[in-house]
């Protein structure tokens, strides 16, 4: 089977064609859309113009300077297409993907003829920027695979990835006078919006076996604040997003550090016409309302308790 694909990689590429094409215009459902699996989405494109420039040089031979550069004006007018219709359907329009897919075009030309001399230098660049694509992916599955480790840490915020998981006005940073190896926390701007907060998902989602959810928070300003804690597993949806489907309560942020510890059987007990699935935990959201002016918080050692 090895041997047959070794002679006939244009068929593999062929088939890989009919393969990726559906997914560029897949609407994938929000819980499957981590960033590592859009890491992997990402770099369908480079699959997809490669094995396109692949397939075409069985046929054709693509190998003047005049025809490499249609070839590339050609991917650039297709791809770019196909960012502007992803804009129109809801998907996210972004020149990375542009970047991608004249790698895919770049690497197919390179090696999809037989071997020249003026290649050489093609194949290796366009190798080197396949590679340079790659990191993104790389540094998620690290995080994720260390994610994992430090469970039942859900975040620390001592990783830059970390924060590809959190959504919202948010950011990495040294919490004021704690500026030490561990003093990262979660930054987060909250304004004067009704509602005004962040969200964190695709952690570990199971999370039967522990007591309590315990994080921190440091309050710089002299205010106390009124802050919600939402919490819902994945069949939440279902209900709609009813308000007595889901887990949700008051703590106060006084000013300077406070630590709370929140009990998952009031997860558990919270929705009104079943019980919270601790296996499938989904989103943990937390918000404040009506603020008289913005204000910035940090949020650091989310971690489950036994
Ligand atoms: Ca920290």
């Amino acid at each position: 089977m090895t041997s047959w694909l070794l002679r006939k990689p244009v068929w593999v590429s062929l088939l890989l064609l009919v393969l990726v094409v559906p997914w560029f215009f897949v609407h994938l459902p929000h819980s499957w859309r981590s960033p590592l699996l859009l890491a992997v989405w990402d770099l369908c494109h480079i699959l997809f113009f490669f094995c396109v420039v692949y397939a075409v040089q069985w046929r054709y031979k693509l190998v003047s300077a005049r025809s490499w550069f249609l070839v590339a004006a050609l991917a650039f007018a297709v791809g770019g297409s196909i960012e502007m219709i992803q804009g129109m359907t809801g998907r996210n329009a972004s020149w990375g993907d542009v970047a991608r897919n004249m790698t895919g075009v770049w690497l197919g030309l390179a090696w999809g003829v037989a071997q020249a001399q003026w290649l050489r230098w093609h194949r290796v660049l366009s190798a080197v920027a396949l590679a340079v694509l790659f990191v993104p992916f790389i540094n998620l599955a690290v995080d994720r695979v260390k994610s994992f480790n430090e469970f039942p840490v859900l975040a620390n915020f001592e990783r830059p990835v970390g924060v590809d998981y959190w959504r919202g006005d948010v950011s990495i940073a040294a919490v004021p006078g704690r500026e030490n190896a561990n003093g990262h926390a979660l930054k987060v701007e909250l304004n004067t919006a009704r509602y005004s907060g962040f969200y964190f998902e695709h952690f570990p989602a199971d999370w039967r076996g522990y007591k309590r959810l315990h994080f921190d928070l440091f309050n710089p300003g002299e205010k106390s604040l009124t802050m919600v804690l939402r919490v819902h597993d994945i069949w939440h949806q279902q209900s709609g997003q009813a308000y007595g489907d889901r887990y949700n309560v008051r703590f106060q942020a006084e000013p300077g550090w406070n630590s709370y510890q929140f009990a998952l059987d009031d997860i558990l007990n919270a929705p009104t016409k079943r019980d919270m699935d601790l296996s499938r935990i989904q989103t943990l959201g937390i918000f404040t309302m009506n603020l008289p002016q913005p204000v910035t918080l940090y949020f650091d050692n989310f971690r489950l308790e036994p």
